[in-house]
């Protein structure tokens, strides 16, 4: 197995929504401090050179931290930046033809919201999958809600981790105890919170509680 379960036990998704005064690097640091396992840089409007330039100060900070850096959709910056791998959506390029791009020593995540979708990714050679939005969220306006049972049956359906994604917080996550899940992935649970290290800290002994 590419990626270890434990790994996937706090996925922090970024954004840059809420840095105030920070830089995501600074932000990014405090998630790990506080026990974030993984980091998928996620930017949605950045140009090549300035997603790039994003992504190698977070390598930097993950590095130093051996924690893995994962780049959402865009496969050139991850092999620039050498990511740990590269997280696809069911609208962007299929898990295969990201293998053949990326190689066979990274990392390839897929989202998934049906059984159908998760069982093919993982036949398509996915590493490991996102599954939601399982609770409503705001941070992505275009999701499918995804149920408990679903989730389930997908964490049961193939043999590679599953985290759970979409409106997960410190009140709800408890819920999703007995799914089969890894781990969980957060964005405004994490990066949203006025304390990101001590919000971490707390996701992270809830998330080992909700894996179990
Ligand atoms: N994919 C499905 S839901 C979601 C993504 C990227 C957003 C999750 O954000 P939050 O703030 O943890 O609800
Ligand atoms: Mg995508």
């Amino acid at each position: 197995m590419k990626v270890a379960k434990s790994t996937m036990l706090l996925y922090a998704v970024t954004d840059r929504t809420w840095l105030g005064n920070s830089t995501l690097a600074e932000q990014v640091e405090q998630a790990i401090k506080g026990g974030a396992t993984l980091v998928q840089l996620r930017e949605k409007h950045l140009d090549f050179k300035a997603f790039l330039e994003q992504a190698e100060e977070l390598k930097k900070v993950t590095d130093r931290y051996r924690i893995p850096l994962i780049i959402n959709d865009n496969i050139e910056v991850a092999l620039a930046c050498d990511a740990d791998g590269v997280h696809v959506g069911q609208d962007d390029m299929a898990a295969g033809a990201v293998r053949a791009r990326i190689g066979e020593d990274k990392i390839i995540g897929v989202s998934a919201e049906t059984v159908e979708q998760a069982v093919q990714a993982e036949k398509n050679g996915a590493d490991y999958l996102g599954v939601g939005a399982i609770f409503p969220t705001s941070t992505k306006l275009d999701t499918e809600p995804v149920t408990f049972d679903t989730l389930k049956t997908i964490c049961s359906a193939v043999s590679i981790p599953v985290v759970a994604i979409g409106g997960i917080n410190e009140q709800n996550i408890m819920q999703l105890k007995g799914s089969g899940i890894a781990g969980v992935a957060v964005v405004s649970a994490i990066f949203a919170q006025p304390d990101i290290m001590a919000a971490a800290s707390r996701l992270a002994d809830l998330a080992r509680k909700a894996v179990e």
